[in-house]
């Protein structure tokens, strides 16, 4: 059948002559070398993992159609992955990147050329590593240059990554490690940092702050991206207002907002006009804080930049080369909300729509062929006998979907399916709704039994299904925010609100005509969101929580499409160099 299927594809390009226009595409080269490279934050210096030495990585740059290959060396002992996060990867998710649920890792001293092409995508998204927590030093920017002008008019002067990160002194294998031998929550990170940068309020740390230059009366694109492995976001800049244009490098309807929340995984466009009237110094500061949903301990600390003008129209000369020294601070006058506000968040999220234009159509399913609802939960797991455990109540922490822990697989899901080997590796039997209901919101949480099951349960559809989640958070332990990232796909977001889903009333509120789409939706905190797409890319796609420690815990599952019938419904047959187990 898969033989089939790659005879057909051949015949069936060079039939429609679609072959020779695919060879003469652009192709983007890449070269990776995950390495180790000494980097000092807050007066700590340890060896830092990335890629080709820059932290964060280096800007993959592109534009919407070509075709990419990234070769990447691993030069560490341990194994590596990466993740281009929000490519579509349509009918090669060989090239996907998380481990073992589509290849198997890069072991120490080998190489693995990802190869795709950028299909009817553009804007910001952005990759990092997908084998434990690299990812919290190894990311950078993709960017995908439109192939037609920006759907907004403003003349864009220049564009910039903002990418959001976090900065332990320690090193950060052993937070995952003495998090999962213990089951407590992991060590909280010394910093958040803005382009690798902690920024002016942190100890030791002003020389080490973004600082970007602006013209007056220009017009700047923002691409922020939440890199940060643990915590949602608020950004905002002082005295300036940012208009929202591109979520998950998908146009959105522009609108003004003094702030954005940006959940880990996502990536959002603004505009920023430089507009202002600076004081002596020249400087704007932006910055960067907690949105606070959960009970766990986090650090209460803002991450900080500068916009600089380059010709202040005050008249007072400009002397200091370095960004000013910042001894108060007070978030109303930086514009960022509350720690908690999540009145803020709500609004803020229902103003996203998309664009919804003629050339950017909202291709929303409007009929479904299935609903999952699943539960996303926290757990607190009884201690194994003669075992110490730090969560809760000499517990331990887990998390689940549908009472199901994930447990990584130790070969890859996606090999295993296309070569249809029997495997007790994986099953294709993830509950479609929750085995047990109960109010999910409404529980107190401490007297219920919080336990969960572990396995590597995943669903299954057909090609071209018409697929609706709904993603129910509970109260079990507290209700959090939880950014949930769907590999593979975009999604629309048609519906979501507080408490829990009701099928009998929510689906008649849902927003067909221009819901957001993206690749990672923030669930709100203490309930429910609805996604829908259509499963058209053949291959095996990992769902999971991108706050890493809810990943680690099991909070993840995944689901097979199917090939379809026709040769462009097909997965591509796995690259010679694909690493083994
Ligand atoms: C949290 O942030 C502060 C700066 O406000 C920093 O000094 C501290 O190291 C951070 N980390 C922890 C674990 O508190
Ligand atoms: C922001 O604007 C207000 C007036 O609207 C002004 O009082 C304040 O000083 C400005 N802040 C900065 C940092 O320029
Ligand atoms: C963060 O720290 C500030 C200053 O110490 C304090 O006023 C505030 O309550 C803290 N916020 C949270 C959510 O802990
Ligand atoms: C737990 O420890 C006790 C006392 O050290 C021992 O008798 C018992 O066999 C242990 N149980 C298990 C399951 O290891
Ligand atoms: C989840 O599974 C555990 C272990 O089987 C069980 O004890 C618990 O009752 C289940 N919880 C729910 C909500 O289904
Ligand atoms: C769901 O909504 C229907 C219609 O409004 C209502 O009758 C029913 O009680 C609701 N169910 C729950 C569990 O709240
Ligand atoms: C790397 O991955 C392979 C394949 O899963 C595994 O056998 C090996 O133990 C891993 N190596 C390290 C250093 O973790
Ligand atoms: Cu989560």
């Amino acid at each position: 059948m898969e033989g089939f299927c790659q005879l057909v594809v051949v015949t069936l390009l060079i039939i429609a002559g679609i072959l020779p226009s695919c060879l003469s595409q652009t192709t983007q080269r890449f070269e990776f070398n995950v390495e180790w490279k000494k980097v000092t934050r807050l007066c700590h210096t340890k060896p830092l993992l990335t890629v080709n030495g820059e932290y964060p990585g280096p800007t993959i740059g592109v534009h919407e159609g070509d075709h990419v290959e990234i070769k990447v060396t691993n030069r560490i002992a341990q194994n590596t992955t990466i993740h281009w996060h929000g490519i579509r990867q349509l009918r090669t998710g060989w090239a996907d990147g998380p481990s073992y649920i589509t290849q198997c890792p890069i072991g120490g001293g080998k190489s693995y050329t990802y190869k795709f092409t950028v299909i009817n995508q553009r804007g910001t998204l952005w990759w990092h590593a997908h084998y434990s927590w690299q990812r919290a030093s190894v990311y950078g920017a993709f960017i995908i240059q439109p192939r037609m002008p920006y759907p907004f008019s403003a003349p864009i002067q220049d564009d910039f990554p903002i990418i959001f990160g976090e900065w332990w002194n320690g090193d950060v294998d052993s937070v995952e490690s003495e998090m999962m031998k213990y089951g407590g929550g992991p060590a909280i990170s010394n910093a958040y940092t803005i382009n690798g940068l902690p920024g002016p309020f942190y100890p030791c740390s002003n020389k080490d702050t973004f600082v970007k230059s602006v013209e007056h009366g220009k017009t700047y694109m923002l691409r922020i991206i939440n890199a940060a492995l643990n915590d949602e976001l608020f950004f905002a800049v002082v005295n300036h207002t940012l208009t929202v244009v591109e979520i998950d490098a998908v146009y959105t309807k522009p609108f003004k907002t003094k702030a954005i929340m940006i959940a880990p995984g996502q990536t959002t466009n603004v505009l920023l006009t430089a507009n202002q009237v600076p004081d002596s110094s020249g400087m704007f500061l932006m910055a960067a804080w907690t949105y606070l949903t959960s009970i766990f301990p986090f650090n209460n600390s803002t991450t900080a930049g500068f916009l600089q003008y380059k010709n202040p129209r005050s008249s007072a000369d400009r002397k200091t080369k370095h960004p000013k020294k910042v001894t108060t601070f007070d978030p109303v006058m930086y514009n960022l909300p509350h720690m908690e506000d999540t009145k803020y968040y709500t609004k803020f999220s229902d103003n996203l729509r998309s664009l919804a234009s003629p050339q950017y159509p909202c291709n929303v399913p409007k009929t479904i062929h299935k609903r999952v609802v699943t539960v996303i939960s926290l757990n607190l797991q009884d201690c194994p006998t003669n075992k110490t455990c730090k969560g809760y109540a000499n517990k331990r922490f887990y998390a689940s979907m549908n009472n199901q822990s994930f447990v990584p697989p130790s070969s890859s899901i996606l090999e295993s399916h296309y070569k249809k080997l029997r495997t007790t590796q994986f099953s294709t039997d993830f509950p479609e709704k929750p085995r047990k209901p109960f109010d999910y919101t409404g529980v107190d949480p401490l007297t219920e039994n919080m336990n969960t099951e572990f396995g590597t349960k995943i669903l299954q559809v057909p090609y071209g299904t018409n697929l609706e989640i709904v993603l129910q958070g509970t109260s079990f332990l507290n209700v959090e925010n939880h950014p949930i990232h769907v590999h593979g796909h975009n999604f629309f977001i048609v519906g979501k609100g507080f408490g829990n889903f009701n099928v009998s009333k929510d689906p008649a509120k849902y927003n067909l005509v221009d819901p957001p789409e993206r690749n990672t939706v923030a669930v709100p905190s203490g309930g429910w969101a609805t996604i829908r797409f259509k499963a058209d890319n053949p291959g095996v796609w990992f769902i999971h929580c991108h706050l890493e420690e809810h990943t680690s815990w099991g909070l993840a599952s995944g689901f097979i499409v199917k090939n379809g019938d026709g040769p462009s419904q097909c997965l591509l047959p796995p690259p010679k160099d694909l690493p083994s187990c």
